[in-house]
């Protein structure tokens, strides 16, 4: 199993922790992977009970990239005929909350994986990096895209350049994680966030995540007109009365996700 998915996590119904399984190989991101991801991915967002994800590695890392003895001898039609980015255009889609829990090496593959997810929690091991060039290729799932848009062009010319890894301090100072934790206490911090976003009503959280990403694809005017409909668009769920009518009568809100 390339993947593991544990549902309610530590308890919490609504909580899922999805674990990347190749430790051997660092877990580098074979199609079979990217695939049983996707699909497990899509399964969560299908679940009633499901409201926040978390995606993870192990301690030595989050993933060292895509594979390499799969990739060593493609060529493009072999990329193109066999859809090999299905997963990774679909990842997108997902509407729910995804944080990515990163011990350990974020490379490649791996760190367009994490910059993916909705937001990164990284221990203070972690390492990130873009080191295609030094193995004469570049990055073809972010990793001048997105990468460039979080740290800047210049900070993300160096890394895809030198193909140098950053730590986790540089890679906070940069703004492309959001918070760094004791690598021990990663699981548990990460959990911690995850039970707060939970915690609140999973229509406004997701137009809100939605909005976000939207800020990336999209002039600020287009934007904020988005943001405003996706705004109003709360007032028509039941949670934005529960959590308004709660605040009044000082009492925690009930939320049911409708
Ligand atoms: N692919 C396949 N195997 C890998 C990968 C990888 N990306 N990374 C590590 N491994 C394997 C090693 O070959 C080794 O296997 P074995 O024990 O059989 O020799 C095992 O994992 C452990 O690795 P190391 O012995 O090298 O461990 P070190 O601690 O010495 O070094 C490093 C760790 C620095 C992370 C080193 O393994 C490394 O440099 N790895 C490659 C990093 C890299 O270049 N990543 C980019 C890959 S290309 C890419 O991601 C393009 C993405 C495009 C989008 C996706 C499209 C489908």
């Amino acid at each position: 199993m390339n993947i593991i998915v544990e549902k309610n996590w530590d308890n919490h119904p609504h909580i899922a922790l999805v674990k990347l399984n190749r430790p051997k190989v660092l877990n580098a991101l074979s199609t079979d992977l990217m695939n049983e991801l996707i699909d497990a991915l899509f399964k969560l967002e299908d679940d009633k009970e499901v409201r926040v994800i978390v995606l993870t590695g192990d301690d030595r890392a989050f993933a060292a990239g895509a594979d390499i003895a799969e990739m060593v001898e493609h060529t493009p039609v072999d990329k193109i005929m066999e859809n090999r980015f299905r997963a990774w255009s679909q990842l997108p889609l997902i509407g729910k909350p995804i944080i990515a829990a990163v011990s350990g090496f974020a490379l490649g593959g791996g760190c367009e994986l994490a910059m993916t997810c909705d937001m990164i929690i990284a221990g203070d091991n972690a390492k990130f990096g873009q080191p295609e060039i030094s193995i004469g290729a570049m990055p073809g799932a972010g990793g001048t895209q997105r990468l460039t848009r979080i740290i800047g062009k210049s900070k993300a010319m160096l890394m895809n350049l030198t193909g140098e890894m950053i730590d986790a301090k540089k890679a906070y100072d940069w703004g492309l994680v959001a918070k760094v934790v004791p690598a021990e206490t990663l699981l548990q911090e990460t959990f911690e966030i995850a039970k707060k976003i939970a915690a609140k009503a999973p229509v406004a959280v997701r137009l809100a995540k939605e909005s976000i990403n939207r800020a990336y694809e999209t002039t600020l005017k287009e934007g904020m007109e988005f943001e405003r409909r996706n705004f109003y668009l709360t007032f028509s769920s039941a949670d934005q009365k529960e959590g308004m009518r709660a605040f009044l009568e000082k009492r925690e809100a009930k939320y049911t996700g409708r």
